[in-house]
């Protein structure tokens, strides 16, 4: 059995895909052995290889494997697993305190994170943080500001929505199956919309850019009232439920609605946020400026961190001791995102994620006219997916994806499914990936499909 390898990990790892086992391996199957007997059932993998390191655009496995990484797990891991300042500024911080709550006593990192948010998201007003564990409950906390800061309560979302887990953001989540089947009741005064998604939109794409504000609005005059909503969420571009890209005009001219009736707009960038998309933020592609942006992922370079920052005076409505939470900004968890976005900044990582995008679309453009199964190529930056479909239907083709997918992982590419119909395959590599890596990754990607049975 090949073990690997030296203890190091981060950008020193050889860039190269190289298999020396079948995927999944020998030690990553006793792994999963155990993992079947001591770890509940619920927990799915995408690919059952145990991770020994990662670093830049690799995963190695426990049976030395290294796999090229188009997933960052899930859009996480922006900087690269275990770059440079995350690594220093963590082992720092975790020699010198691990754990005060900052609800009992403060420490600087956790001021020097909400700085940083403030600066970083769009806005030239005053604004103000608050940070927590999870992406989900960042989406939480931003409601609640919400109801504070407007004094109502109801809650728009939209088709295909991703928000989290928890029993709120399960209610604002769109799909059933995994997130919310069984799991209800769910909370009330949730109200969901149609997304303006261009290539599914009933009459197609010119009909989505010239409809679908009309359809969004009016259904939240009729169905529940401009003056009872609070918040109106949504992804700028849409995670898991399909990378869905919202035609340009429709994300301005809802945040314009929501001002003109004083409902807070907040932007849920926890997946394209942190120079995914090829800018800071998602919404800065039109130049939206939201109310309260919700942060996770790719914050803190792979710690759990997540943040709601938006303009002061929504954020300080509520009461002191009204927000909060033992381990929310955790001073370890600070200290990586410190490390994160000063690697944001020095690597310009925005300017990769462009340059991830004019690489990959082209390519991914002219896989599609060779094989019509794909139906639709899009995405920013480095934040892309194409649709699988029954060739000149809209039709969706989980199986086909499922296919591609798995052929993928055999060969050693790491890569993500996702959509409402589950027959998206979404590539979200770290931005600090190598071309030659990104060229090879497509390669695996392309042979993938020259093999697909029809
Ligand atoms: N909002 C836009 O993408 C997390 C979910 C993975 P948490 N997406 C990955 C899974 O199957 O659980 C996500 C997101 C958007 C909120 C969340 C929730 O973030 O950190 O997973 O709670």
């Amino acid at each position: 059995m090949a073990m690997t390898t030296s203890a190091q990990g981060g950008p020193a790892l050889a860039q190269q895909r190289r298999l020396v086992t079948e995927i999944p391996g020998p030690a990553s199957r006793e792994l999963l052995e155990r993992r079947q007997r001591s770890v509940a059932r619920g927990l799915g993998h995408v690919l059952p290889v145990f991770v020994t390191a990662a670093g830049g655009g690799v995963v190695i496995d426990a049976d030395g494997n290294s796999l090229i990484d188009f997933g960052s797990g899930i859009a996480v891991t922006s900087v690269g697993n275990s770059a440079e300042l995350v690594v220093q500024r963590v082992t720092e911080q975790v020699a010198r305190f691990t754990h005060t709550c900052f609800m009992v006593a403060p420490y600087r990192g956790y001021v020097e994170v909400c700085e940083e948010l403030n600066r970083v998201t769009p806005g030239d007003f005053d604004k103000r943080s608050a940070l927590f564990n999870s992406g989900a409950e960042a989406v939480e906390n931003a409601v609640k500001i919400a109801r504070h800061a407007t004094g109502r309560s109801s809650v728009v979302v939209f088709d295909h929505a991703y928000h989290g887990r928890t029993n709120l953001t399960m209610a604002m989540t769109a799909k059933n199956m995994p997130y919310k089947d069984g799991f209800g009741p769910f909370a009330s005064d949730v109200y969901r919309v149609p997304m303006a998604y261009p290539f599914r939109w009933p009459g197609g794409p010119a009909a989505c850019q010239a409809e679908a504000l009309d359809v969004v609005t009016g259904l939240i005059h009729a169905q529940v009232g401009e003056k009872n909503v609070a918040a109106v969420v949504i992804e700028p571009i849409q995670g898991e439920g399909g990378f869905v890209v919202p035609p340009d005009g429709f994300l301005p001219g809802l945040a314009a609605y929501c001002r003109d009736n004083g409902i807070v707009f907040v932007a849920d960038e926890i997946q394209s946020g942190f120079c995914r998309t090829g800018n800071w933020f998602a919404v800065e592609h039109e130049d939206v400026v939201p109310d309260l942006i919700t942060t996770a992922k790719g914050i803190a370079g792979g710690l759990p961190l997540a943040g709601v920052t938006g303009r002061a005076e929504m954020m300080d409505a509520v009461h002191v001791g009204g927000l909060g939470g033992t381990f929310g900004g955790n001073p370890v968890a600070c200290a990586a995102a410190l490390g994160a976005i000063e690697t944001m900044g020095k690597e310009d990582l925005p300017a990769a994620a462009r340059r991830i995008g004019e690489i990959m679309l082209p390519r991914l453009r002219r896989l599609a006219q060779s094989h019509p199964v794909i139906g639709d190529v899009r995405g920013r930056g480095a934040m892309i997916a194409i649709e699988l479909v029954r060739p000149g239907t809209l039709e969706p083709d989980p199986a086909a994806t499922a296919q591609v997918a798995r052929a993928c992982h055999a060969a050693g590419l790491l890569v993500l499914t996702c959509g409402t119909f589950g027959n998206v395959l979404r590539f979200l590599p770290p931005l600090v990936i190598s071309e030659d890596l990104l060229s090879e990754g497509l390669s695996v990607l392309e042979d993938a499909f020259a093999g697909l049975s029809s």
